[in-house]
């Protein structure tokens, strides 16, 4: 059981206790371009910001301040800031655009953003009214950087109790409107003292790197906090793409990798024109990852990936097994702290074996921001996280689909992940998706959407040669009946795929 103490500052306890114990001059942050800030200048960067947002920008504890921008240090800065100022960070994503944005401030009741100078614009389009956007890493006067500059250093944390709410993290949304998922301070501390303590184990010395971005829990997790409450350092990538991921592996000796199947599965065929024998952990998250490109990344690297399942309703991830307790095509093990089971529709659990929900609960949970859904997604105290699960005689937990992406055909039940899995067996396979289709006669049609490797033909030798090969691995009524071939597959800013969008010819 965690224990915390009745008042806490979880941005005091990452920024202000790790500097104090393990030296003000260790690294935190560093960029591509060679930007190093120590633990030490961090603190002083971030009690500036806190000045200026305590002193001239008249933000009091518990305002919701929107923060906005791509993976920077100085975005970093502004969270802690917020944090230590006793408000409330609203993290959205740099891409999303101003129809979001202003119901997310809706939502929220937003009163003031931090915002990246360069992506002011679409926010300022948001025209969400008395918003006060002010703008950091730009030239002017009035930019939070150049304001910070002016104030004298040192600040106090606002005394925050930790179930004080620290931040509201949005969920996609990608059907209906998004919901805001509140956290505590305590949260803030719980993810780090449970999954980074428990399976991640990270040590000062770890340079962490990844993908997801601050306004994706995964990533403000894997990249600020899992880090900062060990004193370890974090390479922090404004563009990270499968393309420029291992450059910097390799450039900064990276030690710790967050990023989703999809780019596991993307760096594959370069890792062997690479030097990545700084790696020692790489941890995958956000979607379900294939035991394909498990095995694949084990082959090539010689590296086992941590696979997790979190969510933003629970903050980060719940379910996940390291080193030799890592079991290939299953999630985990409830990470120590967190229970797990798997129910029925009422809500009784299910045999061993069987499918059914995913339950879970532990130090965090789910806290919608004024909606109605909150009673769907808690019962009986424990979190329904909408994904379909078998739990094995041995305890492992072994995804089969989001819950309402199952497939049913003439009869069956069919996991579209577990039909994935074996297209990606097949070396012409970049991605691939599975959804049903509706079919007059059969309910629903298996259809694949797979996304080719440069080169192979799209033609019907292709599905052909595709539909053989997943029957010698599956049982035949598993099969596609329909296989297409896109350029890419829709998938949400976060990386997450968007079945919804493919169920429709
Ligand atoms: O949404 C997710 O899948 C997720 C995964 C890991 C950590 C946090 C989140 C939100």
């Amino acid at each position: 059981e965690l224990q915390y103490p009745e008042r806490l500052n979880s941005a005091t306890e990452l920024l202000d206790r790790t500097a104090d114990r393990l030296g003000a001059d260790r690294p935190a942050f560093r960029t591509p371009t060679g930007t190093v800030w120590s633990y030490g200048e961090l603190q002083d960067r971030v009690d500036r910001i806190a000045r200026v947002l305590t002193g001239e920008l008249g933000v009091r504890p518990g305002n919701r301040v929107l923060l906005r921008g791509p993976t920077t240090p100085w975005l970093a800065a502004c969270w802690l800031a917020v944090l230590k100022a006793g408000a409330v960070a609203v993290t959205v994503l740099a891409q999303q655009r101003a129809a979001e944005l202003a119901t997310v401030c809706e939502i929220a009741r937003v009163e003031h953003a931090l915002c990246d100078a360069r992506h002011v614009e679409d926010l300022a389009r948001a025209e969400v009214p008395g918003l006060r956007i002010t703008p950091f890493g730009g030239e002017g006067p009035d930019d939070l950087v150049q304001r910070a500059a002016r104030q004298d250093g040192g600040f106090t944390a606002v005394d925050t109790a930790a179930d004080d709410v620290a931040l509201i993290a949005f969920t996609s949304g990608t059907t209906g409107r998004p919901k805001g998922c509140m956290h505590f301070h305590r949260d803030v501390l719980a993810i780090a003292d449970t999954f980074s303590a428990h399976v991640l184990r990270p040590t000062p010395d770890d340079v962490f790197a990844g993908s997801p971005p601050l306004g994706f829990t995964f990533g403000l997790g894997g990249l600020v906090i899992f880090p900062m409450r060990v004193g370890a350092s974090t390479l922090l990538l404004e563009q990270a793409g499968p393309k420029q991921l291992l450059p910097a592996i390799a450039e900064h000796r990276v030690s710790v990798l967050f990023t989703a199947p999809t780019a596991y599965r993307a760096i594959l065929d370069e890792v062997d024109h690479y030097d990545l024998s700084s790696l020692r952990r790489c941890v995958s998250a956000g979607e379900n990852l294939p035991e394909a490109t498990w095995d694949a990344w084990r082959e090539r690297t010689g590296l086992r990936i941590i696979n997790g399942i979190g969510a933003t309703e629970l903050l980060h991830i719940f379910i996940s097994a390291a080193d030799d307790a890592i079991r290939p095509g299953r999630t985990g093990l409830p990470v120590p702290g967190w229970q797990a089971r798997i129910v029925d529709g009422q809500g009784k659990p299910v045999p061993d074996g069987e499918p059914g929900l995913l339950a879970v609960r532990g130090p965090v949970g789910c806290r919608y921001l004024a909606d109605p859904r909150q009673r769907e997604y808690v019962r009986d105290g424990w979190n329904l996280t909408g994904d379909t699960y078998v739990r094995e005689p041995d305890g492992y937990f072994r995804y089969v689909a989001r819950a309402d992406d199952m497939i049913i055909s003439a009869g069956y039940n069919i996991a579209g992940p577990e039909v994935e899995d074996a297209l990606l067996r097949h070396p012409d396979v970049v991605e691939a998706a599975v959804v049903g289709r509706p079919d007059e006669l059969r309910g629903q049609s298996v259809v694949a959407h797979v996304v080719l490797r440069d080169g192979v033909p799209r033609t019907e030798a292709t599905v052909a040669l595709l539909r053989d090969f997943v029957k010698a691995e599956l049982v035949p009524y598993k099969c596609p009946r329909e296989i297409v071939f896109p350029d890419a597959l829709p998938r949400t800013p976060t990386g997450k795929l968007q079945r919804f969008r493919l169920r429709t010819p």
